[in-house]
């Protein structure tokens, strides 16, 4: 009910929409109406009341709500159910319960807050309330176990894409699941299966997006190394847009790869990372490695050639461009 009232108010931009229109469409009361009206003004929206002309919309938060993000999504699949929460200790632990209720593939948690918002390896991911963007998609792809990294790869090209069309912002990618902007961390990307044997169930793909964060917003302990959009252009940014941007973008690349498989993926992942031809170092369980990154192979490894001509496979690593050249 109120999805549609929003996207009454939204689709008459600046004009008035009257209170016979909106009980008609939604088949309810005038009192029933101002009753949808006045929840909406509560959870942020600033909306005119004129009589003999109707409702309009003057301002609508900068929320990550259902009503946002629909009333502003393009794609088909993705993102059409959203599961919203104010608070969540962690996206993906929704998204990871959502795949295990049978969840149609594209279901999208989002909430506006995370307290315990992780990382890979056990770490943390920082999620404060109100200025990013922390989310979690529901795929379910019928491909190999080892095929799903690729499917980082694709995120990291759709999310920087969408940065690209909503912001302006050029950001790079580096392997395998960060994105940065002047060099420091914007968004992070988790994935996580849900298998039995060799067989995928759902993949779940957790985005966590730094948007309009300011400096001084960043915890101690990252703020030489995060970054959000609004910290590094000024300007603030709508998080539902972005959101909405997202799930067209990986919607588009996802109906490629499912059908034509990684060429044209890898090749638009690889105009956009900033590792590939570089020394790095990359760092992983197994200990440190440095070299030369040569490329990435069809399934998405990091292949490192090493000082004596060897070359390796990396299958997770943190990467530390060591020299520009
Ligand atoms: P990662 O292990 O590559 O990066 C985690 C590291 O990044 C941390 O140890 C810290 O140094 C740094 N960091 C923490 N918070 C931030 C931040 N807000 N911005 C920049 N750097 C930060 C990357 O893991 C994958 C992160 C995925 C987060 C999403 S949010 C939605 C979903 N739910 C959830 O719990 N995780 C994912």
């Amino acid at each position: 009910m109120k999805e549609t009232l929003l996207h009454m108010l939204k689709a008459k931009e600046n004009g008035y929409v009257s209170g016979q229109e909106i009980s008609n469409v939604l088949n309810c009361s005038r009192t029933a109406v101002w009753k949808h009206v006045s929840e909406l003004r509560s959870a942020g929206y600033e909306i005119e009341a004129v009589q003999k002309k109707g409702y309009r919309l003057l301002r609508s938060p900068d929320a990550v709500t259902p009503e946002e993000i629909l009333s502003r999504l393009k794609s088909e699949k993705l993102g059409k159910k959203v599961v919203y929460h104010t608070s969540l200790k962690s996206t993906q632990e929704m998204a990871h319960l959502e795949a295990a209720k049978n969840a149609e593939e594209g279901v999208l948690v989002v909430a506006d807050e995370q307290t315990g918002g992780r990382g890979r390896l056990g770490r943390s991911w920082h999620s404060p309330a109100g200025t990013g963007i922390w989310m979690s998609l529901v795929l379910k792809p019928r491909i190999a176990l080892q095929k799903a990294p690729q499917l980082t790869l694709l995120t990291a090209v759709g999310v920087v894409r969408a940065i690209e069309k909503e912001t302006g912002l050029a950001a790079d990618i580096k392997w395998p699941n960060d994105i940065l902007l002047n060099g420091k961390k914007i968004v992070g990307i988790l994935t996580e299966l849900q298998a039995e044997a060799d067989q995928i169930h759902s993949v779940i793909i957790g985005m966590g997006m730094n948007i309009n964060q300011k400096k001084e917003h960043f915890p101690e302990d990252i703020a030489a190394i995060a970054t959000s959009l609004s910290a590094e252009s000024g300007k603030e940014y709508s998080r539902a847009g972005l959101i909405a941007a997202v799930m067209l973008e990986l919607e588009e690349l996802y109906k490629v790869y499912l059908k034509d498989g990684f060429g044209l993926i890898k090749l638009l992942w690889e105009s956009r990372a900033q590792s590939l031809g570089k020394r790095i170092t990359a760092r992983n369980l197994n200990g440190t490695l440095t070299g030369f990154a040569k490329g990435i192979t069809d399934e998405g490894v990091l292949l490192l050639e090493d000082d004596e001509g060897m070359v390796h496979s990396i299958y997770s690593a943190d990467i530390e461009i060591t020299t520009t050249t």
